[in-house]
Parts: C-alpha cells; sequence; structure tokens
C-alpha cells in the first residue's frame, strides 16, 4: 500500500515535473513561485476514488454557464447550463427551460453569489448575473438552475452583480451600460451626461424558496458602474460599488473615461432604500419603483477612489472596504466607521446629480502598495489580503491593519479575478486560492488559436504563496466562488413522493396517447430499457405535447429523448418528468431513442414518431 503510493506521487511528481507548472514552455525548471514539484503534486493529488475538499463554482462568462470544480484536485466535474441551451443535459430543449430561457440564448456570466445565512455560505443556491439584465439562481440541492429572473427594467449591462447580502435579503446590482429610461426612450449621445441614467438594483430573495422578485432601484449619474460587495457585520446593511467613467464620457473610452484622477466607490444604505420605498417613495419607471437620491437624500454617497477603480472587496469583519484603481500601484483602504462619522459630519467635498462626495482624506486608512493593475481582493483566516494584479500578473499578499506588503507570487498569465475558499465571507478558510487568469500563454499542448483560460492553484497556508496546480478551463472564468465541500448535500435522485408534475405516470398502463382534436398528449415512461410507448402515431399538424417520466430511483440511471429531425433532445434524471411541445409538421418516420448510456440494453431503448401526412 505504502510502496503504491510512493509511486504513485512518484508518477505525479514526475508528470508535475515534466509538465513545469510555471515555467516558460519547454522548460523543465521549477519557474520562481512554484512550490516544491513533489509537494506540489502531493497536495493537489486526489487518489482514485478519494474525494475533493472543496467546490469551485466558475463563471463561464458568455458561455452562459457555470463549471463546477473539485479542488484541489482542479478535476471538471459538471457543467451547469444556465443562460445558453446545453444538449449534454437537454437544458433549454424542454418547456420549462426553454420558456426560463425567453427567447435568448446566450449570456455573458460574470459573478456567481453563494446564498449567506449571517454572512457564512450556507449552500443553499448559487446566484449568478449575467449582462442581458438577468439574474439565475441555482439550486445547491440539484444543480439545477431553477429561475432566471428578468431581463429587468431600465438595467443595461448587469455587470456589478449578483452579489448577494448577508441574509441573502437580496441579490445586488448596478448597470455597467447607461441609457435613457425607461428603455425604449430616446436621447441623443450628445446628451449622456444629463439624460441617460445608471441604475442600481436590488432583487428580493424569498429566504425559504429562494424565488426572486423585483425590489427597487435607484437612479444613478451615467457612471459605468463596475464591482461590488456587499457590507458585513458592521457595515451590514450597505452595499458598495465601483465605477469608470465618472467623467461621463462617450466615445473612445480608454481616453475620455481616463482623464480624472478619482473616479468613486458608492455606499448604498440599502436598509435606508427599503424603508424608503416602505414609505412610498420614489417614482414608477418602466413598471419599477426608482428612487432619485437628489429627491431622497441620506442613501447614496460618493468615496472618491483613484483610478478607475475596478474591483471592491468588505474584509470579513466589515470594517475594511478595499477598492483597486486599475490604473494605479495602489489599493486603497476605506475605513466604514471613517465613513459614517463623515456621513455624519457631512464632510462633503461636492456632489453629483445630488448625491453627496465624502472627504477622500476623512475616509481612508491606507493606500497599499500591491503592484501594478490591482483588480480584486480576497481575504483568508489570518487577517491576510490577496490582491490581484493584472498589469504585474502577480498576486500580492499583504496584511489588514499594518497594510504590509508581505509575499508575491507571479501568475501565468495576467490575473482578473481571484478566489479563496469562502474568501468573501466573514470566516474566510484560507487554504487555497486561484488566480483566474485571462490568458494561458501557451502553457498547454496547442489547440489552435481559441486558446483555453488558465485558472491557476495557489496554496496559502503557509508564509509564502505556492504555487500548485495549472488547470485550463472554459471561458471566460470571470469570478468563482469556493465552498467546502461538506457544506453541500445534493440529493442524486428525485424521489418520487415530490414529484408533482400532472403529467407524470409510474407505470407503463398509464402511457400512451390521448387526442382532443389536433392537440395530442403522450405520457411516456423511461425505465430500462424501454420506452413506452415504443411508437406513437400522430397526424401532420398536430400540437403533440410528450411528458416523459423516468420512473427509476437509482443514482445516475438518466435517461434521454433524442427525437431526429425535430430538434428535440430531452434528459429526464431519475425520479424527473419533462415536457416538451412541440408541432408534427413533417409528415414521415421519425425514430427517437434514448441517449444516456443507462445498461446493456440501452442500444435497444428506441422507439418511432409517426407523422402521418395529410395528403
Ligand atoms: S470583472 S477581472 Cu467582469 Cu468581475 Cu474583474
Ligand atoms: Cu435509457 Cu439508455
Amino acid at each position: 500500500m505504502k510502496k503504491a503510493v510512493i509511486i504513485l506521487v512518484g508518477i505525479a511528481a514526475a508528470v508535475a515535473f515534466y509538465c513545469a507548472p510555471s515555467a516558460p514552455k519547454g522548460s523543465r525548471k521549477a519557474p520562481t513561485g512554484a512550490s516544491d514539484l513533489a509537494v506540489a503534486a502531493q497536495k493537489t493529488y486526489v487518489a482514485p476514488g478519494d474525494l475533493d475538499e472543496v467546490y469551485l463554482f466558475s463563471s463561464g462568462g458568455h458561455s452562459g454557464q457555470i463549471y463546477v470544480y473539485g479542488v484541489p484536485s482542479m478535476r471538471h466535474l459538471s457543467t451547469i447550463p444556465v443562460y445558453t441551451p446545453y444538449p449534454a443535459t437537454g437544458y433549454g430543449f424542454d418547456d420549462e427551460t426553454r420558456a426560463m430561457l425567453g427567447g435568448l440564448t446566450w449570456g455573458d456570466v460574470h459573478h456567481p453569489a453563494l446564498s449567506e445565512t449571517n454572512g457564512e455560505y450556507d449552500g443553499r443556491w448559487l446566484f449568478v448575473n449575467e449582462m442581458n439584465g438577468r439574474v439565475a439562481r441555482v439550486d445547491l440541492k440539484d444543480f439545477k438552475t431553477r429561475q432566471i429572473f428578468g431581463p429587468m427594467p431600465n438595467i443595461s449591462g448587469n455587470h456589478g452583480s449578483a452579489f448577494v447580502t448577508p441574509n441573502t435579503e437580496y441579490s445586488m446590482l448596478a448597470t455597467r451600460f447607461s441609457i435613457p429610461i425607461p428603455k425604449g426612450k430616446y436621447a441623443a449621445i450628445d446628451k449622456y451626461a444629463s439624460d441617460y441614467k445608471g441604475i442600481i438594483a436590488a432583487v428580493k430573495i424569498d429566504p425559504k424558496t429562494g424565488t426572486m422578485s423585483q425590489g427597487f432601484e435607484i437612479m444613478t449619474p451615467p457612471f459605468d458602474w463596475d464591482l461590488g460587495d456587499a457590507g458585513k457585520k458592521v457595515s451590514d446593511g450597505w452595499m458598495f460599488w465601483t465605477c469608470y467613467n465618472s467623467e461621463r464620457a462617450t466615445g473612445k473610452l480608454e481616453v475620455t473615461a481616463s482623464q480624472r484622477d478619482r473616479d468613486y466607490i458608492a455606499a448604498v444604505d440599502w436598509r435606508a432604500a427599503e424603508k424608503a420605498i416602505a414609505e412610498g417613495k420614489g417614482d414608477v419607471i418602466g413598471g419599477v419603483k426608482v428612487i432619485d437620491p437628489k429627491k431622497v437624500p441620506g442613501i447614496v454617497y460618493l468615496l472618491p477612489c483613484g483610478k478607475s477603480p475596478h474591483g471592491v472587496d468588505v474584509s470579513p469583519d466589515g470594517k475594511y472596504i478595499v477598492g483597486s484603481g486599475k490604473l494605479q500601484g495602489v489599493t486603497t483602504v476605506f475605513n466604514f466607521e471613517k465613513v459614517q462619522t463623515a456621513i455624519r459630519n457631512k464632510d462633503f467635498t461636492g456632489d453629483e446629480d445630488g448625491i453627496p462626495v465624502l472627504k477622500y482624506e476623512n475616509i481612508k486608512d491606507a493606500e497599499v502598495p500591491v503592484g501594478l493593475g490591482p483588480l480584486h481582493t480576497q481575504f483568508g483566516p489570518d487577517g491576510y489580503a490577496y490582491t490581484s494584479l493584472f498589469v504585474d500578473s502577480a498576486i500580492a499578499k499583504w496584511k489588514l491593519g499594518t497594510w504590509e506588503v508581505v509575499d508575491k507570487i507571479p501568475m501565468s498569465y495576467s490575473i482578473g479575478h481571484l478566489c479563496a475558499a469562502e474568501g468573501d465571507t466573514v470566516s474566510p478558510k484560507g487554504k487555497y486560492l486561484i488566480g483566474l487568469n485571462k490568458l494561458s500563454h501557451g502553457r498547454h499542448l496547442s489547440v489552435g488559436p481559441s486558446q483555453p483560460e488558465s485558472s491557476q492553484l495557489v496554496d496559502i497556508s503557509e508564509e509564502k504563496m505556492k504555487l500548485l496546480y495549472d488547470a485550463f478551463t472554459e471561458p471566460e472564468p470571470h469570478n468563482a466562488q469556493m465552498i467546502e465541500a461538506k457544506k453541500l448535500h445534493p440529493i442524486e435522485v428525485y424521489p418520487k413522493e415530490e414529484n408533482k408534475n400532472p403529467l407524470a405516470i409510474w407505470d407503463v398502463k398509464d402511457a400512451g396517447v390521448t387526442r382532443n382534436g389536433p392537440n395530442v398528449t403522450v405520457k411516456v415512461v423511461l425505465v430500462r430499457s424501454t420506452i413506452t410507448p415504443t411508437a406513437i402515431e400522430v397526424n401532420q399538424g398536430d400540437t403533440v405535447k410528450i411528458a416523459m417520466t423516468n420512473i427509476e430511483q437509482t443514482t445516475d440511471e438518466l435517461h434521454g429523448f433524442g427525437l431526429l429531425d425535430y430538434n428535440i433532445n430531452i434528459v429526464v434524471d431519475p425520479g424527473e418528468t419533462k415536457v416538451v411541445t412541440f408541432k408534427a409538421d413533417k409528415p414521415g418516420v421519425f425514430p427517437y431513442y434514448c441517449t444516456n448510456f443507462c445498461s446493456a440494453l440501452h442500444q435497444e431503448m428506441q422507439g418511432y414518431l409517426i407523422v402521418k401526412g395529410k395528403g
């Protein structure tokens, strides 16, 4: 046994050595920042049958999906389709998920947000935004997308989202693009500074079911809101968002929106906003209550932050707000107490459309010299913060309170977000940190011009950060979140008694076709190794509704229903019922068959849809 382990570790070490995780292509030398390769191999090697410690939920960008990895192995475990049809699970093909997608077949996913209770991940849901003004909820009981909320009124470019408040009261968002509101209104581009509006919005979350509904919106000047984070503990009740383009410029923003030395972080008292709405304040625009901060003061304040800040991250104790100016060499730390004092004392230097701007010197605690191009910050359990540096292509480790930069590790290449285990909660778990890199720079077998993205696993359990592993992911790794595996308890089959679908049947005797004029309903049973009925006859022009119940109660016994020539592809999990409705407009005989390998006689699991022509 021991010998086997030594051999395995040896092989892993040899493989790691050969692939030289952080070395330039072709080099066999351990690069700077790399762990001793044998140690790295041991720390990331999850033996056959063993389980990873942590789940990583990684954004899939404009693929519209969420990718699930196990950490430390970095093995891809699952793809959760959210905004894009995914034939592998039949997502977007049955009536329910097709309706949920609402005619859109893509979304640009950026920031997954695990639900929280008292600022800790509670393992119930995963919320995720996408740019077309939508937020989705994935249920972590079955890892399925259960709701897509939106597109929301007045929202254009839902980037600063889907951040949840510490008890998942709201999923908060802010718009990247400003437009005249409500949607559909015209204003010429030269009226941008005055007639275009940004929006900060709160999506209400039902505490029992996770169901999202319209909360409220706050109108802002046409800044480009970027990233956000909810206050926690002492700052609970507040939300923070960075912006660029406080210049209110149009055209070539790379020039026009980088004029000012400082842009802003908005500090939003969302409890005050909630109260104002309850008191009947706000105007209905586009069907939703919108607060104009000029008319309802005391809700939004602006913290000047240099220069074109990107990420804003609140420390685990809620005391510090870390804003990273991507065109700077420092990350700015604001003190929440000082922000409150400045608000009380009205230490304002001016306003933007009636929103007070706080005096920078009075609210800032430190400018930490982390390095060039700071983007995002995560936290460890021991008072350390980790900031990603896009320009320097590195991660800086620094200490909260002393503001001392203690370590740096290079990334390959151009890191964007980074994700520490539960690193944005009130109790970060440490140990693992993942750099989500923008470019992979050839550290893998060539696959042509569309290269994979790179995510790198870093060990943060010791004083010095150590690179452990290179993983290559689907585009486009924006943010990710890691949760301890022990917090999730997904089901493996849908219990029969919980299936409430009115078309569900559990006995092949009940399977068959019922007709109501041109409307045909087919109840189907899927079980090893027959699709019952084995033939379905309809007339051309009929509207056919097929309801399929997989009556299995055995783990991993999925059955599929692929209908050739009709673009229908349904996958039904054990105990589940799925329904698909379509018009039988093509006459002829069309085979259907089970798409998921389910038994030795899987291949026999087939039948015919016979569409009798009109002529
Ligand atoms: S963003 S690389 Cu879309 Cu979250 Cu920072
Ligand atoms: Cu059922 Cu293959």
